[in-house]
């Protein structure tokens, strides 16, 4: 299939699950072409079967606000008439879909019809697509799309009851490539972060104020506090660090946490990682818990949006009410004082990465996908 694919490039989910599945796609033999008005962070060089295209953004005086969505439908456009792109796959519907819905009707005009499936990942429904200023849009282009996939079982019921869906939507959840993000011997590493054998705890995120950051912070205090000999690693960057690094000299545990911000390749802090922790206000899957299960570390998230479907109680990680700091603690001691239960749990959460998310299982049901949606296009 010849598939177009847009996505925000930057640091964030939604573009790594897109990024990942275009080269998997790839790799399988697809012919994918990546539009965005960047590079996709993870998509590094470019490799067989894909192309890039960026969108250019007019800064034309008259527009204070330049009119991305048009630049984008045009490249659209553009894309998938001189490509023949057969589908158009659209992460995040906030403008994407949207452009997609009007690119989708200037081919119609000549005779080139371009089916659309867009994903939803997360603060496209549960934050800004419930906003008004945005609801009557993104309500339209979902409902216009010929295709919609959710990432978890939870999203897909929010969207269901907070936006005014009529499409059908297939949950197909957040995948990893088990092969690269595995159990790793990086001995050397942990032992110049830790030198006496410290334990680690690890958040890797965008810290934007969902992410709760300076929960993590107040979380490892209670640890260090309660007499154990751990480190934090803090991970990635956004508006929230500064808000973390505060609290961490409030609470003065700033010599014991490293800000490492943006990381790439990611998997080898998360080899060395003891406890992941994802105290999140709002999560729909969590692909940042599930790069960490992937690599054998315990989960301690809170118990909510697609967290649970990801994370199994007791035997993954721990799941915890959001904001209960001390619960969250006492789930890391328990770890901590249990060598056997962070075995169990370590291997318990790598295997079910490896069973039920590589991205070996999930490629196949997004292929399935657009065959079913390009079967009905015909019809
Ligand atoms: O919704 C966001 O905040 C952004 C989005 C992204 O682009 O980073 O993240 C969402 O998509 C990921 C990939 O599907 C999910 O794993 C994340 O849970 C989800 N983030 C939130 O729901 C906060």
């Amino acid at each position: 299939m010849k598939i177009g694919i847009t996505c925000y490039p930057v640091y964030g989910g939604s573009g790594v699950v897109a990024t990942e599945l275009g080269k998997a796609l790839a790799v399988r033999g697809h012919d994918i072409h990546f539009i965005a008005y960047s590079l996709p962070f993870r998509l590094g060089h470019i490799q067989d079967n894909i192309t890039f295209h960026e969108v250019n953004v007019n800064a034309y005086p008259l527009f204070e606000y330049p009119p991305y969505t048009l630049n984008l439908t045009s490249k659209l456009v553009d894309v998938a008439r001189h490509e023949e792109l057969d589908l158009l796959h659209m992460h995040y519907a906030i403008p994407h879909a949207t452009s997609a819905v009007l690119a989708r009707q200037i081919l119609a005009v000549s005779g080139h019809h371009v089916p659309i499936v867009t994903t939803l990942h997360g603060t496209d429904i549960t934050l800004i697509g419930q906003d008004p200023s945005f609801a009557p849009v993104v309500n339209y282009s979902i409902n216009q799309s010929d295709g919609v996939t959710a990432v978890s079982e939870y999203l897909k019921k929010e969207t269901c009851t907070c936006c005014e869906i009529t499409a059908d939507i297939e949950v197909i959840p957040n995948f990893i490539d088990t092969t690269r993000f595995r159990p790793l011997e990086k001995d050397h590493f942990k032992q110049a972060l830790c030198p006496n054998g410290e334990k680690l705890l690890a958040h890797v995120s965008n810290f934007r104020p969902v992410k709760r950051a300076t929960e993590v912070v107040e979380i490892f205090h209670r640890v260090r506090a309660a007499g154990y000999a751990t480190k934090l690693l803090l991970v990635g960057d956004g508006p929230d660090r500064a808000a973390a690094e505060h609290k961490a000299r409030e609470l003065g545990v700033v010599d014991d946490i490293r800000f490492l911000g943006k990381q790439e390749p990611v998997e080898e802090i998360l080899a060395i990682t003891d406890i992941f922790l994802i105290p999140s206000g709002s999560e729909t899957f969590g692909l940042a818990a599930l790069e960490a299960m992937s690599c054998g570390v315990p989960v301690i998230a809170s118990n909510i949006g697609g967290l649970p479907e990801l994370v199994v109680e007791g035997e993954t990680g721990f799941l915890r009410p959001l904001g209960d700091i001390d619960a969250y603690a006492a789930c890391a001691m328990q770890l901590l004082d249990n060598p056997e239960l962070q075995a169990s749990m370590s291997a318990a959460a790598r295997k079910r990465a490896v069973d039920e998310f590589d991205l070996s299982r999930i490629i196949p049901r997004y292929e399935a996908y657009y065959e079913r949606i390009l079967e009905q296009a015909v019809v």
